[in-house]
Parts: C-alpha cells; structure tokens; sequence
C-alpha cells in the first residue's frame, strides 16, 4: 500500500494551540503540495492524542496513498489490536478528515461534493442559552431567536445549588464550560431531587413566555438514572422538546430502552462515544431519535458516515456535537456531512474564541443561525495559519468534576 505517485504522504505535523480554547490539528502534506488539514481535539486530555500521532501514527503515515482513504481508516483501526476509545479514534479521525481534505483539493471539489452532493441549501443550527433565574434563561432564548436561530438550548441555574452546568452568563458567544482554574479541574455540585423539580418548572415558564414557534432543546449531562430520566422525559412531553440530551451515563445503551418505553419526548445522546459499535443497539432498537457523535471524536467522516447511514434505516437524525472544543476543522467535517446526508437533524454551534479566528479560517459561515458553506472551495475548506498559531502556546485546562452533596463523586 505504499504510494510512489504525487498523493503520496510526504509530511505529517501535529499543531497544538490554545487560542482562547486547546486544539490539536494534524497536518498532513503530499508530494505534490497538497495539505490536508483533521481535528484531533480531545478536550481536557489534548496531549495523549498528540503523543499517539506523532509517536506511533505519523511513522505510518509517511509513503502512504493519501488517495486510500478507507484502506488507512481500516489499517489504523485494525493495525494496532487495540481498537476504541476516545484518544486511539480522535488521531483516527484526525487522520480520515485531513485525508478527505486532501481529496477534495485534488478533485476541485468541496468535500460534501464527494460524499454525494448538496442535499440543502442551509443547516439549522442550535445555540446555548442560559441563566441564573428563569427570567434571565428566558430572555438569553429570546436574544437568540432575536438573531435568527430556529433551535435554542436552554439551560438555568438550579435553585440550591451552588453551580449548575452549562451556565455561563456574560459570555455572548457561549463558547464555556472552561473551568475558571487553570491549574486543577473545578468541582461542582450536583442534587437531582433539586434538579428534577426545578426543570420542569424552566421549559414551562419557556413554553408560556415565548411559544411553541421554536425547537426548544435540554442537556442532561449524563446526571440521572434511567427511571429519573423516564420521570423527567414525561414531566416535559407538554412542551414537545426538540430533544431532551443525555439524560443517562449512555455507557449503559439498554438504559434507553426503559427511557423510550415511558415518554415520548425525544431522545438525543452520543457526544462521547467513538465508534459505531457505541450507537449499535440505541439505534438498531429505536431507542433514540437522534445520535449526537462529532466527526472528531468518532473516526472522521468515514465512520460518522457509516454511523448516519445506520441511523437512517432506524429515522434517527444527525445531531452533531459542535462545542467550542471540536475544533473548525472537525467542525467543517460535521458541516459537509450535514449538507450531504439525508437524515440530518441539527448541528450545534457554540461558536469560538475571538482568537481562534487568528488561527482558523473557514469556507462555512454562520447566517442568521444557519450554516452556509461556500460552494467553491476544495477541499473541508479550513486553513490554519501555523505561525498564528505558536503565538497560543499550549494551555492545560481540566473539565469541571461533580460531586454530590455529600462528597461522592457524581457523572459531569
Ligand atoms: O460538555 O464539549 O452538548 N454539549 C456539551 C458540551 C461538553 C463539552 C465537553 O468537552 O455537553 O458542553
Ligand atoms: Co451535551
């Protein structure tokens, strides 16, 4: 499988930076000049995937056909006997996007040409809002749809406790969750009796302040049990969620099951998992309505592709995770499956860092809370400028973990 022709990999880096966010880009480059460019970001554990591509991926790389997109996929998921986990299939998917790039540039085409072709002219998008009262989560929503997003998570803080997840006030672009300490992760606490009856009582004062006109969407983070999850799905069925996201640890897929058999608010899981096998039974059960893998984190866009493929023959949509942490490069992978797939949901879009826009630039842009992406520009259509780059030296930064109130540690 070694190349000899003018696709053959000739150069392959790791860019690591922190403007304003930690990512880590691999850039790979041919013998004829071309530049490929993956997302390898994996928030709050950056460096392992640094080390697994440039110590045990890059010798690999060098002389291959970067034009074998599928047959490296396969020899970096089967060559090594240890498959899975979240570092091993964020260099994968580093490697499959730059790799899609790279075809894209030597065809002429943007990437979502090659993967079948526009099937929309625009993807919805959804972004975070939030508050400390419901008042103030109200009126972060109403600014949103101000702007012209048709989907609006919501978030507020819960009465009693000290910090809630997803708040960050003051912070138009929502690009948050970055812990305040630079040094140590945050510790957060968490009481479901008091998150399971304030809720309800947020997405009621929602729906009876600003109507129905709108995809109105809640994140669970993975804080309750499958019975707690059912309770709060049916407690919300009246103001017809959009999705109601990982309710449960989604580690355990068969906890769906009892979930989907008590409500019929929409179900949407999947931002950490890495692999088709971890959607297999959610999907092929119909226990979920839409699956929530980035690009980034799940294999590129050849597994994601797969992965969409899956979940079309169930009617479960794409719903991509977009924080701030899936770089603009995995974030141009999720967009250009977006736009060719036919089961696309919704895509998330927190938004970035000023300073990330020093380092990034993109053929995709945000209109009106939808996404637009340039018809004519080869390739997933990010350039990253490396002397910007180095001048974010790498900053270590830890997720927040969450304790219960007695001190035993909870899921974040
Ligand atoms: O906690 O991206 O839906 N979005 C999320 C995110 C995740 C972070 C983890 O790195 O749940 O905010
Ligand atoms: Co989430």
């Amino acid at each position: 499988m070694t190349g000899h022709g003018s696709r053959t990999i000739t150069d392959v880096d790791v860019v690591v930076c922190s403007p304003g966010r930690s990512y880590v880009t691999l850039r790979l480059g041919t013998a004829d000049g071309l530049v490929g460019w993956g997302d390898a970001t994996l928030n709050g554990r950056e460096l392992a995937v640094v080390a697994y591509l440039r110590d045990h991926v890059a010798p690999l790389l060098l002389g291959k056909d970067s034009s074998r997109i599928g047959d490296l996929w396969q020899y970096l998921y089967r060559g090594p006997y240890w498959r899975r986990g979240p570092v091993t299939m964020a260099a994968i998917s580093s490697v499959d996007q730059a790799l899609w790039d790279i075809q894209g540039k030597a065809a002429g085409m943007p990437v979502f040409q090659l993967l079948g072709g526009r099937a929309r002219e625009r993807l919805m998008t959804y972004p975070h809002a939030s508050g400390h009262t419901v008042e103030d989560a109200i009126a972060s929503i109403a600014a949103k749809l101000e702007e012209g997003y048709a989907a609006v998570r919501v978030q507020a803080s819960v009465p009693g406790l000290p910090s809630t997840y997803g708040i960050h006030v003051g912070d138009s672009r929502d690009h948050a969750y970055e812990p305040a300490h630079t040094d140590l992760p945050d510790e957060e606490a968490w009481n479901t009796p008091l998150y399971l009856d304030f809720v309800p009582k947020l997405m009621k004062a929602v729906r009876d302040e600003l109507g129905y006109g709108f995809n109105l969407l809640h994140d669970g983070h993975h804080r309750l049990t499958p019975t707690e999850a059912a309770w709060l799905g049916k407690e919300l069925e009246p103001q017809r969620l959009f999705w109601l996201e990982d309710v449960t640890p989604a580690e355990d897929q068969s906890a769906f099951s009892l979930i989907k058999a008590h409500t019929t608010t929409p179900l949407a899981v999947g931002e950490v998992f890495n692999s088709i096998w971890d959607c297999q039974q959610l999907v092929t059960n119909r226990w979920i309505d839409y699956i929530r893998c980035a690009t980034t984190h799940t294999g590129g866009i050849t597994h994601m592709k797969r992965i969409l493929d899956l979940a079309d023959l169930y009617g479960v949509r794409s719903g991509c995770h977009g924080p701030s942490d899936v770089s603009p490069v995995g974030m141009a992978a999720n967009i250009h499956l977006g736009f060719a797939v036919p089961n696309f949901g919704v895509q998330e879009f927190m938004g970035y860092p000023d300073a990330a826009a020093e380092v990034f630039t993109t053929s995709y842009r945000l209109v009106s809370g939808h996404l637009e992406i340039d018809d004519t520009v080869p390739g997933l259509g990010v350039e990253v400028d490396v002397e910007a780059a180095e001048r974010f030296p790498y900053d270590r930064k830890y997720l927040p973990v969450n304790r219960r109130l007695d001190g035993s540690m909870h899921d974040w």
